[in-house]
């Protein structure tokens, strides 16, 4: 598929997606996310790719939902295309997916960069969930994925106020696992994808599953849960190998990668 708004590529075991709309800060228009759902599912289907790591330009990830897009939508025609509901597509990956981010990531933007499962900021990424300003609210799952990473205070600071939130800021708060120079910002996502790249794919799939059960479900379901998959990992080669591994003293060839 010839892709207008996004590039997608494999880099060793990582398929790297770059969200590519220059002239409009990278806004997420209906055919972005359709490519973006396409790039995905296809790494997800490629057994040699083992993580994604999405990405936008140093300026911005992404400055939100396509406003001139969707201005002139009625209540009706939203509600009827159920607007909105295939932008969640990332949210179901099973491989893991780690967010890039440098400059803006507002609205929609912030929102995909949540979906995923980490997200490794540049020093100049701002952070905000602006909605408010323009008379909506989040719709891609803001107010229930902000509160969860960062809190009820912070979230409600946010959303309320449509203030942008610096990548310090973003640190200290939880939103993001690392902040690195935004020289360095795609390298470093590489580098921990293909550290991920070297792991039991079984045991990635089951961790990321377990983690995000916990915002599905109650403590001891979800510890019931985890301790499920805990066990069903012993019927893998590749815990024999890992523990084999450590036994020896030496690096683990895992099998199911
Ligand atoms: N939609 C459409 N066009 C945009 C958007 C956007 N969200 N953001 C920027 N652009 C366009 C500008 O209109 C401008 O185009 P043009 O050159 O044709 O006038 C171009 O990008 C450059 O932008 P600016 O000139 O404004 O650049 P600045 O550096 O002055 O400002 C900002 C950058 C601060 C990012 C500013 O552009 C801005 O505030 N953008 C809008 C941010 C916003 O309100 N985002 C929330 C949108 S609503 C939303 O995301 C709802 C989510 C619903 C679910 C989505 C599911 C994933």
């Amino acid at each position: 598929m010839a892709y207008e708004c996004i590039t997608a590529e494999t880099r060793g075991t990582t398929g790297l997606i770059r969200l590519d709309r220059p002239k409009a800060m990278n806004a997420l228009n209906a055919r972005l996310i359709s490519e973006l759902n396409g790039a995905v599912d296809g790494f997800e289907e490629d057994p040699h790719v083992r993580c994604i790591v999405i990405t936008g330009s140093e300026k911005a990830f992404a400055a939100g939902a396509d406003i001139k897009e969707m201005q002139g939508k009625t209540f009706v025609q939203a509600y009827r295309e159920d607007f909105i509901a295939e932008w969640e597509r990332l949210s179901r990956a099973r491989k893991p997916v780690i967010a890039a981010v440098a400059g803006y990531a507002l609205g929609g933007g912030c929102e995909l960069a949540m979906m995923c499962d980490f997200i490794i900021a540049a020093e100049n990424a701002k952070f905000g969930q602006p909605e408010i300003t323009l008379g909506i609210i989040p719709g891609a799952g803001g107010t229930q994925r902000l509160i969860r990473a960062i809190g009820k205070a912070k979230a409600m600071d946010m959303i309320l106020t449509g203030r942008v939130m610096d990548a310090r800021e973003a640190e200290r708060s939880g939103l993001v696992s690392r902040v690195v120079p935004v020289g360095e910002l795609v390298d470093t996502a590489l580098e921990a994808a293909e550290r991920i790249g070297d792991l039991s794919m079984p045991a990635l799939m089951m961790a990321k599953e377990a983690v995000n059960s916990a915002h599905e479900t109650t403590l001891s379901e979800g510890c019931r849960l985890e301790r499920r998959l805990f066990h069903s990992l012993f019927a893998t080669e590749d815990q024999k190998e890992g523990m084999k591994a450590f036994a020896e003293k030496r690096t683990p060839q895992f099998r199911h990668r």
